[in-house]
């Protein structure tokens, strides 16, 4: 046999294959509290290392443009089905390989070049193709934006409304990267009525509350609803348009030939795979925990002495101020001393930041991660205790020996992918 197809990563590469290891190994040994994080399934993975990756497969199932793609048809068909299933979507295309992708092909669809768009403010928690003047939206559409209120830290609804009569988008586009509260997007869609507009809901962050009906869903009043994969909906990295039945042909068109080429079939398998993972009962006790780990992290942070942004949470994740005007430390500072003891997050703006984007007032955390792991309430006091004690004393190695000693101890309980690698060993084991 030729060694070519049959050689070990570990033998073929030992740099790429050292590297997986290290990761593997990172994942288990750290907390992953980055919000739009999660962990893949074992089954999720094995279907996206798969001999579909081979595979060109332009067009859709029973319309390609090249032959060969009787499987693909059955994967890209299933993965098209189930999300159908799981979000009461008139029509889904599960092709872009990402969120970005995902609001391109929207945008293409209900936009002609030049045209009006309302957005939620990157720096209120919005997301950058909703606007975002470095961005293609920006570069190819008018923009107007809203956010939150200076008080409350939550959508003034009232606000959006007065700027979308003001500005007159054709598309309002709402949904968040960093905004802990429930979207009303009822009220949202009585907006976008009053003006004209067509809506786009991204849900990116919270398509798995969605899912199980945890998060009120857009899709009774949106024409276009797009999500990534892979953040609650614990799939594949990844994008999902979503769109009546009306422009269905079109957002086909938009997706390819309009922003991509061939899918990512491999990955089209491994959204499937995690799209039925999703239509289980499990899927929705699973949410659940994610909300329940949520509010105890974010309660024990407060009792920890930190602001939650807009008081606390309703879904997956929390802003926390810990700068608090200069009685903390940055953003920045806050994640590099986290990172130093193997907790992971992402500093982030808070509404009205006097600090840079890069240096930041907040951090935002999420529980998808670490519920996946099996982590409950009890769990996220601990989790909180460790990140109020690193952000008040950021400088002591005594803190600093203790929280890495509890993270260890903490991460030992909750192995994962056992068998890529085994909690506690010095060596991951290969991911073959
Ligand atoms: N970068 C993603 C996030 O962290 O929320 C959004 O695309």
């Amino acid at each position: 046999m030729n060694n070519f197809f049959t050689a070990n990563i570990s033998d073929a590469d030992p740099l790429i294959s050292a590297a997986i290891d290290d990761e593997v190994r990172r994942q288990a040994d750290g907390l992953e509290l980055i919000a739009s994080e999660n962990f893949v399934s074992e089954a999720v993975l094995q279907a996206m290392g798969t001999a579909f990756t081979n595979k060109y497969a332009e067009g859709y199932p029973g319309k390609r443009y090249y032959g060969g793609c009787e499987f693909a048809d059955v994967v890209e068909q299933a993965a098209i089905d189930r999300a159908k299933q799981i979000f009461g979507c008139e029509h889904a295309n599960v092709q872009p390989h990402s969120g970005a992708q995902a609001n391109m092909a929207v945008l293409l669809t209900a936009l002609e070049h030049g045209d009006q768009i309302l957005g939620m403010n990157l720096s209120h928690g919005g997301h950058l193709t909703h606007g975002h003047p470095l961005n293609f939206s920006g570069i190819n559409y008018k923009v107007a934006d809203y956010g939150v209120d200076k008080e409350s830290e939550q959508i003034d609804y009232d606000e959006l409304q007065r700027i979308a009569e003001e500005s007159r988008p054709k598309l309002l586009i709402c949904g968040a990267s960093a905004y802990p509260r429930t979207i009303d997007f009822a009220r949202i869609g009585e907006i976008a009525r009053s003006v004209g507009a067509k809506i786009m809901a991204d849900i990116a962050h919270i398509a798995g509350l969605v899912a199980v009906g945890l998060h009120p869903s857009p899709i009774p009043h949106c024409e276009f609803v797009t999500t990534t994969t892979h953040k609650t909906l614990r799939g594949p990295r990844g994008g999902l348009s979503m769109c009546k039945e009306e422009f269905a042909k079109d957002l086909d068109r938009s997706v390819f030939p309009g922003v991509q080429g061939g899918p990512l079939v491999h990955v089209i398998a491994a959204k499937a795979v995690a799209f039925g993972e999703a239509l289980q009962p499990g899927f929705k006790t699973y949410q659940q925990q994610v909300l329940a780990n949520a509010k105890a992290l974010a309660q024990t942070l407060a009792d920890g002495g930190l602001r939650i942004v807009s008081g606390g949470t309703d879904n997956h994740l929390m802003l926390v101020d810990v700068y608090m005007d200069g009685k903390g430390i940055t953003g920045k500072a806050a994640e590099k001393a986290l990172d130093e003891v193997h907790i992971t997050v992402n500093k982030n703006t808070i509404p009205f930041d006097t600090q840079k984007p890069f240096v930041a007032s907040g951090v935002r955390l999420g529980t998808p991660a670490l519920t996946t792991r099996g982590m409950k309430e009890a769990d996220m006091k601990i989790v909180g205790e460790m990140i109020a004690s690193i952000i008040r004393e950021p400088e002591s190695e005594e803190v600093r020996a203790k929280v890495r000693k509890d993270v260890a101890e903490l991460t030992a309980k909750f192995p994962m992918y056992p068998n890529r690698y085994k909690s506690g060993q010095t060596e991951a084991i290969s991911a073959s």
